[in-house]
């Protein structure tokens, strides 16, 4: 017989396998993974939020940066505009500081990997020195910073 009836009977059949074919597998392992995924995708998110904060300082234009080496600092004249901060960083073993010669800045002894920032708000020629290495006038291990307006 090739009734209505019997097409239906038939139809609702196959959808009844199906969906215990699937249905029965499906609780077990695919919810187990779906909550995995979800708490690792959240986490790097959420701890990734804050460090790039930090980067994004060092990298974009109103940053600048001198490297101690050598015992020097590099480069040994700086020019930027009203507003850059400025990071100095060490990088050798030996300690230094960075020390306005008026005053104005200053850092604590900086070792290896240490770093220091101003920000120059004030247009003028800033002189700088290591209080180990340097002294004021551009005695010995020495800098400048010229902030434009
Ligand atoms: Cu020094």
């Amino acid at each position: 017989m090739n009734s209505p009836m019997f097409k239906r009977i038939a139809f609702a059949t196959v959808l009844l396998l199906l969906l215990s074919a699937c249905g029965s597998p499906a609780p077990e392992a695919p919810a187990a993974t779906a909550t995995t995924h979800v708490e690792h995708t959240a986490a790097p998110a959420a701890t990734e939020a804050p460090t790039d904060e930090p980067a994004e300082e060092e990298t974009n234009g109103d940053g600048a940066t001198v490297a101690i080496a050598n015992f020097s600092f590099g480069p040994e004249t700086l020019t930027i505009k009203t507003g850059t901060t400025v990071t100095w960083r060490n990088n050798e073993d030996a300690p230094h500081t960075v020390t306005a010669d008026d005053g104005s800045f200053g850092s604590s002894t900086l070792g290896q990997g240490d770093s220091f920032s101003f920000t120059f708000d004030t247009p003028g020629t800033y002189d700088y020195h290591c209080q180990f290495h340097g002294g004021a006038g551009h005695s010995g291990m020495s800098g400048t910073i010229v902030v434009e307006d």
